[in-house]
């Protein structure tokens, strides 16, 4: 083990909260009678809200202004936020607290690296808040996943070059962040969509027996 910090994605790694996303975008994909499947939201993955939105509203033949762009973004995340205010520990997903466990008995450095603002809102709901030594604040990064940035910021509040960290993401995008910031990836889901990982494990449950001690 010659890694740092380990910096995690959020959505389909720690936690399902693409289930939710779904939900309040398909409400408002529907409001707009925009078809909007569970194939649509899987391109959504780690992709930031109002790009998401520019995709969504593509599918529709009329145009939309800034301020009704502005709009439509605003309900689904108040929709979002409705769905998210059950959310409690029982909604971990398996394995990442033993990986966290192990982490923090190693001194390892553990940070987030989430593209939602609301990422904040999620950790304290699951109980997590402490676990991490930094939290990006995704509202102030400049260039989103794939763009290395969120992850460089973890890194640099660390102190620390890429190649002493370690990224988990669930997202292709993701995965490319994590590379372009020239760390290690391991990667949750698809071996095929997330092949540029250094490691790809099917679910979270193995992430510490074959993913962080064979990184
Ligand atoms: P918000 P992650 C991402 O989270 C989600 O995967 C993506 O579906 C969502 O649009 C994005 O956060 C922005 O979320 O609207 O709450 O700011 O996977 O980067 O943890
Ligand atoms: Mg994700």
């Amino acid at each position: 083990m010659d890694f740092k910090a380990c910096i995690f994605d959020l959505d389909g790694v720690i936690t399902d909260t693409a289930h939710y996303h779904f939900l309040a975008w398909q409400r408002l994909a529907h409001s707009l009678d925009i078809e909007f499947g569970l194939t649509d939201n899987d391109r959504l993955k780690g992709v930031g809200r109002m790009e998401s939105l520019e995709f969504i509203l593509a599918k529709s033949a009329r145009a939309f202004s800034d301020s009704e762009k502005e709009q439509l973004a605003h309900q689904k995340n108040e929709d979002y936020k409705d769905l998210i205010r059950e959310i409690s520990p029982a909604d971990m997903l398996p394995g990442i607290i033993p990986a966290f466990d192990w982490l923090k008995g190693r001194g390892v450095k553990v940070g987030l690296a989430s593209a939602s603002r609301n990422a904040p809102v999620v950790i304290k709901g699951l109980g997590i808040a402490d676990v991490f030594d930094y939290v990006a604040d995704a509202g102030t990064i400049p260039n989103g996943k794939p763009a290395p940035d969120i992850f460089l910021d973890v890194a640099n509040a660390f102190g620390l070059d890429g190649h002493e960290c370690i990224g988990v993401e669930d997202a292709a995008a993701g995965v490319t962040a994590i590379k372009a910031a020239g760390m290690r990836a391991i990667g949750i889901g698809d071996r095929d969509v997330l092949a540029h990982a250094d490691i790809v494990l099917a679910k979270t449950d193995r992430l510490l027996s074959e993913g962080l001690e064979r990184i």
